[in-house]
């Protein structure tokens, strides 16, 4: 049996605030309806997919923005979305912001299949950002307000391979694929809302794409899977998100880059037999990882500098035995 997927890159340019869902929607559609020019088996769509990132606001009252939460999926906004790609035979993923029944709010993204069925859901783990109001920035990054984190790292059987989900932040951390490694993940979708600027260190925005590039395809390499990282980019609500979506093979190596800010749908063709060219062989786990010397990485969570070590005033680097 041959694996091979056609996965297209569904890159959204921005959202702006009083875009409702009805017109976002449509955008979406436009894009699987490119995809399945294209032939896609699968289309991935950027987190908070629906709306605009609105955690770069603050509101005294939490509530004031239950209205960018979904509190059902597909909700009757976004069931068209789910009927288009039934009759086309896509799967997609989706992110968007989920409110439950019981009133818990989460950063999410689905994966669903060609005919219609949600396989698979993944509630964000690393929530980057800050929880209190800090009026001093630029533009506010409330993840840790508006949202709970989610507490695993699942993947499902789906589109003839093993599939993982992670959200933005997540990309930038080991562990985030390590962890979908081990459980043999072949295939890691990823969406994002990057802002260019950074303000607790602006020298980190002129490096925005090459850090992301770089963290999902040592990530993609490290772990012999495919990684597919889209965003939503742009000038949103004055601003600036990075672009720049990918695939990325096992190999490490982009094979297909947006080259906008806007929508636009990249595709690649992915072999998922070829994650074994990497887990069979350099990154063969069974074989080679020592999970004995890496326990600090489960049971420590900060930087713990071992006793003895005084920075600064060590010697001139002689090592003894
Ligand atoms: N959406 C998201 O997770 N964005 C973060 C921005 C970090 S700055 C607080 C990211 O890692 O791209």
């Amino acid at each position: 049996m041959t694996r091979v997927l056609k996965i297209g890159a569904a890159q959204l340019g921005p959202i702006q605030r009083d875009d409702n869902r009805k017109e976002v929607v449509e955008r979406l559609i436009a894009l699987l309806n490119k995809g399945a020019v294209e032939s896609c088996d699968l289309v991935v769509f950027p987190e908070l997919a629906l709306t605009t990132f609105f955690p770069r606001w603050w509101s005294e009252n939490i509530a004031e923005f239950d209205h960018f939460f979904e509190t059902e999926m597909p909700s009757r906004e976004v069931q068209p979305l789910f009927d288009e790609a039934k009759k086309l035979s896509i799967g997609f993923h989706l992110g968007y912001a989920e409110m439950t029944p019981d009133g818990h709010r989460y950063n999410t993204s689905i994966l669903v299949s060609k005919n219609g069925e949600v396989l698979g859901k993944y509630r964000k783990v690393h929530l980057p950002g800050h929880e209190e109001h800090e009026p001093w920035r630029t533009f506010q990054h409330l993840e840790r307000y508006y949202f709970e984190p989610g507490n695993e790292f699942k993947v499902f059987g789906a589109f003839d391979g093993v599939v993982g989900m992670a959200i933005c932040n997540d990309r930038r951390w080991s562990e985030t694929y390590r962890v979908l490694g081990l459980q043999g993940c072949e295939l890691a979708l990823i969406g994002y809302n990057t802002p260019v600027h950074y303000p607790p260190d602006p020298s980190q925005d002129a490096l925005a794409g090459f850090h992301n590039h770089l963290v999902m395809q040592s990530g993609a390499y490290q772990n012999g899977m495919w990684v597919v990282g889209v965003a939503k980019a742009g000038n949103e609500e004055g601003c600036d998100l990075l672009g720049e979506s990918s695939i990325i093979a096992p190999s490490g190596e982009i094979v297909a880059q947006c080259s906008t800010v806007e929508d636009e749908l990249v595709s690649a063709v992915a072999d998922l037999d070829m994650c074994a060219n990497y887990k069979d062989t350099l990154f063969d786990f069974d074989r080679y990882r020592r999970p004995e010397v890496y326990k600090a990485i489960t049971s420590q969570v900060g930087i713990e500098i071992p006793e003895g070590i005084e920075v600064g005033k060590q010697e001139d680097g002689h090592l003894e035995d």
